[in-house]
């Protein structure tokens, strides 16, 4: 089936068009930030940059370190923007621009995510490093595409009945990292965890300042959440959507977590930049590192 110039939409230059990007522009390792400027902080480890090309949040650099090539791209905030970062970046590799249709030899990407996150448990210390083992979305983005990611639907349940989750709001849904990709970054640093992805910062995390949140007591009610004996550590607003979508589309993805805040007990980082950079090296050290 050929798409149409309003389903897969390019630039004048025939770049994709929220991404700015030819498909030669990306490597097939592609590590993803919230923050733009988080992009120059890993590009700046590189021993050289072959593309810097950017729209709106979405800042993308593409080089090489130790003989690896490699991009780090923003994504801005948010699952509605991973949406578009994860369909675009497939796009790239497995949609052939020229004839507008599906290339017959699909590209698995190995996406990496190095973000920030707070915890909910008071034994998560501030500047540790959560890896994402399950992510649980509330944001809904999976319910918009036909899948049958139901491995987790009995974890799912015992969610909403321990939590008393509202079913105003949309169904949790339970989606894993990739295995193969997350034994690369093994160490006795990072912790593996169960990260919950929401939609917003302050009520839909549970944060107060002038507007009161629907319900009382949501991060007490998430972090005595336990199924097999776990418990959720942590807090953000991008993994759930890229484990569903890289799991969709036959990507390999995993969720590095830099603790800057814990929810349990008030702190939050003394260093925040310095905390990221640490991770940065760590992840690039072991990306690189076959
Ligand atoms: C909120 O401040 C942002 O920080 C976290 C959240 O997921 C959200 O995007 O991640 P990043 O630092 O990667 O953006």
């Amino acid at each position: 089936m050929r798409l149409s110039p309003s389903e897969l939409i390019l630039n004048a230059d025939g770049s994709i068009y929220h991404l700015n990007l030819l498909p030669h522009d990306i490597a097939e390792t592609i590590i993803t930030v919230g923050d733009p400027d988080r992009v120059t902080e890993v590009s700046s480890h590189f021993d050289s940059i072959q593309i810097k090309k950017g729209k709106r949040e979405f800042l993308t650099h593409t080089g090489f370190l130790n003989g690896k090539r490699i991009s780090v791209i923003s994504t801005g905030i948010g699952t509605d923007n991973i949406d578009i970062v994860l369909n675009e970046l497939d796009a790239l590799v497995n949609i052939d621009f020229e004839t507008r249709k599906l290339k017959k030899n699909r590209i698995r990407l190995k996406i990496i995510r190095i973000g920030t996150s707070g915890a909910i448990q008071e034994d998560i210390p501030i500047d540790s490093w959560i890896l994402t083992e399950l992510a649980i979305g509330f944001d809904g983005l999976l319910h918009f595409y036909k899948n049958e990611l139901s491995d987790f639907m009995e974890m799912e349940d015992a969610f909403i009945l321990q939590t008393g989750w509202s079913p105003k709001k949309s169904r949790p849904y339970v989606v894993q990292f990739n295995a193969d990709l997350a034994k690369k970054f093994k160490s006795n640093r990072i912790r593996f965890g169960i990260t919950t992805t929401n939609t917003g910062f302050y009520g839909p995390q549970g944060r107060t300042l002038r507007l009161a949140p629907s319900t009382n007591g949501f991060i007490e009610s998430i972090s005595n959440f336990r199924y097999q004996d776990r418990q959720i550590t942590n807090l953000e607003m991008e993994t759930s959507g890229i484990y569903a979508l890289s799991k969709l589309l036959g990507h390999q993805a995993v969720s590095l977590n830099c603790i800057l805040a814990n929810r349990a007990t008030g702190e939050f980082s003394k260093n925040p930049e310095a905390s990221v950079q640490e991770l940065i090296t760590f992840a690039l050290q072991k990306i690189t590192s076959d």
